[in-house]
Formats: structure tokens, sequence, C-alpha cells
């Protein structure tokens, strides 16, 4: 296939297009607005004769068109990603995640072009603490930021462009990602590179708040598998069982790194803070046959590390920009 990789500069992208490129004999076109969340040089060491980027925003309809006419699917990763950040700012949401898909779907209608929508489980709002449910395909949509309110609306778009016009569509809502070359503003990132600096994790309100973790790889695999076997009009959530609260998380990364599991700073709460996230992805499994052998979390949080001790002219660049952003913003 021809594949229109979007928002490949970021992290899952440009994860997507190494993984995709070592594991298929897809064509990568990878394209990036080049926002404050990108790094081009994620994308260093792909293979140069089935891969070209371009500078280009989702939302410019004139600069997609004639790309999305060359592909046979367009892979969605682009959007603004940070809750936080929409906490402060929502405008960028709304524009790249809502305005955006709705030109890649106009576009994919009008040259009957597949669409793959990445999106999250943030869509489906949060589960209670201290219970055994999970996010199903069927769960009812209940957002709490403006970002996972984003995300949620263009999930709606996709469904409702399925629908009415037949656009050859599907969707994936994964749980949260962690990996090599993912931006410090994030948790993992945000607490590995606080300690190679000589300064505490911070933990946002009580640290009990329960994320499902997955590797970046296991969800590109899982992007890809939906790409070339997924039923058209069909969503599929992504998750590994990687269930941990943010403090046992955090420990764990202060054990690998040779501290105490009490050198840490508990912060200001995030507002409307979710509880907990957890994945059901029987779907996958049973219908695309989805493996199970996932990256387990203790080894991929050792890779993390290491990258990012190995790899400090990848991030030391954003890191006093991100972190004075958070002072001001009262968590840091
Ligand atoms: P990221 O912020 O690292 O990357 C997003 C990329 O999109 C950036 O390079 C940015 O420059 C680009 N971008 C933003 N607006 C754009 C626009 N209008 N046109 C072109 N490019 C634009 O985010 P990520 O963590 O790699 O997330 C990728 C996708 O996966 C997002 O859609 C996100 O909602 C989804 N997702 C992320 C996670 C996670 O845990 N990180 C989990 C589930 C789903
Ligand atoms: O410094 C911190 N301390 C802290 O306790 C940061 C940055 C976060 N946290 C907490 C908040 C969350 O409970 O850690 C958890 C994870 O935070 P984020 O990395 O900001 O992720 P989250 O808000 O869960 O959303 C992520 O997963 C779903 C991605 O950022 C989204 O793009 C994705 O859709």
């Amino acid at each position: 296939m021809k594949l229109l990789v979007t928002g490949a500069a970021g992290f899952i992208g440009s994860n997507f297009c190494h993984y995709a490129l070592a594991h298929s004999n897809h064509e990568i076109v990878a394209v990036d607005s080049l926002t404050y969340a990108s790094n081009l040089k994620s994308l260093d060491g792909l293979d140069e004769k089935r891969h070209s980027f371009i500078k280009a925003d989702i939302n410019d309809i004139g600069e997609l068109e004639e790309l999305v006419a060359w592909s046979d699917a367009v892979v969605n990763f682009a959007a603004a990603t940070h809750n936080d950040s929409s906490l402060v700012e929502p405008k960028p949401f709304i524009k790249s995640n809502i305005e955006g898909v709705y030109i890649l779907l106009e576009l994919a209608r009008k040259h009957r072009t597949r669409l793959h929508q990445v999106s999250t489980d943030e869509v489906f709002g949060e589960l209670p603490l201290n219970e055994t449910s999970r996010f199903t395909e069927d769960s009812k949509y209940n957002p709490s930021s403006p970002y996972s309110a984003s995300k949620a609306a263009a999930d709606m778009l996709v469904k409702a462009w399925i629908r009415s016009f037949e656009v050859t569509a599907t969707i994936s809502n994964c749980s949260n990602n962690y990996g090599p070359r993912q931006h410090v503003e994030k948790f993992i990132p945000r607490q590995i590179t606080e300690i190679l600096l000589g300064r505490k994790p911070l933990v946002y309100g009580s640290g009990k708040q329960v994320r499902d973790w997955i590797h970046v790889d296991d969800h590109s695999e899982a992007v890809l598998t939906i790409l070339e076997r997924g039923r058209v009009g069909e969503t599929y959530l992504v998750g590994t069982n990687g269930e941990k609260t943010n403090l046992e998380v955090v420990q764990m990364i202060l054990s690998a790194m040779g501290k105490p599991d009490d050198w840490l700073t508990f912060v200001q709460d995030r507002p409307g803070h979710d509880q907990r996230y957890a994945i059901d992805s029987s779907k996958l499994q049973r219908e695309l046959g989805w493996g199970t052998s996932k990256v387990d979390f203790r080894l991929g949080l050792i890779e993390t590390i290491n990258w990012y001790s190995n790899n400090w002219d990848w991030w030391l660049h954003t890191k006093e920009a991100t972190e004075k952003w958070y002072r001001k913003t009262h968590r840091g």
C-alpha cells in the first residue's frame, strides 16, 4: 500500500513509520506540521527508498489533496495531544483534532481513500478505582478534558462519514503509550528526565490514578494489523492489560534508576483528572488474531530509561521550556 502517515514526526506516528517499513513492503509519505511536539530526528534512519517527509498541516486542504489522491490509505496520528495543555489553551485541539479530521474525511470521501483514525481510550471518560470493569467497543462516550472531547468529536465525525457517505474508515482507541521518543511533557519521560537532571519526579494529587500502559511498538503493530486486515467501518480497542497506578510507575522508575522509592514530590492535581482507564482488546485479538506476546512493562520501561539516558540531544532542548510551562500552570 501507499500510506500517507500524518503526525509522523510525533511520538507514535514516527514509531509507526519505523515499524511499518520494517514489517511490510508499504511505501510511506510522512507529513507533519512540525508543532512544538514534533521532532524530525525521530524519523532518522528510515529507508529513504520507501519513505519521504513533507511538512504539511492536515487543516490545509490545498496541500493535502494531492497527497491523499496519491495514497491508498491515510493513517491519521496528527493531533494536539497533551491533556494539561488542553486545559490551558483548548483552541489548537479543536483546530487539529476536529477540523483537521473533517478535512481528511472530505478528502477520503472525494478520492475514495481508506482512512484509519488513531484515537484514544480517553473518549470513554474514567472508570472507577477499585473495580475490574474495562472499556469495550460498546462503552459510552463520556470525555472529561478538552483534549478527550476533541478526540471524541473526531470519532463521531468518522462514524458519521462511514454511515452517510460510505467512507472506508476504521478507528482504533488505544490506552496510554510509552517508549522511546515521547515528548518530555508526558508522564513517563518527564519523570525519567527529571531524575537524569538530579531532580525529584512530580506526581499529581494522590498518585492513585490508574493508567493502562502499552509499549508504542505494540500500538504500531495493532494499527498495521487493522490497516491490513481490519473490517472497514469497525472500531477496535487496543491495550495490553498494563494497569498501574501513577505511584507504582514512578516507583518502578526510581528503583531502576537507583533512587529510594520515596524520592518524589506530590504536586497540585490536574483539574478533572480521570481516575482510571482500562482496555478490553479481545475484539482485536479474536477477529484479527492480534498476538498476545507483548512487550513486558518492566523491560519496556528499562529500555525507555536507557534510551533517554543515551539520547540527551533528542530531548534536552525542549526540557526547560516544558518545565517553565509546568511551573506557570502550578504542576511543576
Ligand atoms: P505527539 O504529540 O507526540 O504527536 C502528534 C504529532 O502531530 C506532532 O508531531 C504534531 O506536530 C503533529 N500535528 C499536530 N497537529 C497537526 C496538524 N494540524 N497537521 C499536521 N500535523 C500535526 O502525540 P502522540 O502521542 O504521538 O499521539 C499520536 C496520536 O495517537 C494522537 O492522535 C493521539 O490522540 C493518539 N493517542 C495517543 C496516545 C498516547 O498515549 N500518547 C494514546 C492513544 C492515542
Ligand atoms: O508530571 C506528571 N505527573 C503526573 O502524575 C504528568 C505529566 C502526569 N501525571 C499523571 C496524570 C495522568 O494520570 O500521569 C498520568 C499520565 O499523564 P499523561 O502522560 O499526561 O497522559 P494522559 O493524560 O493519561 O493522556 C495520555 O494517554 C492518552 C496521552 O497524553 C494522550 O495523548 C492519550 O490519548
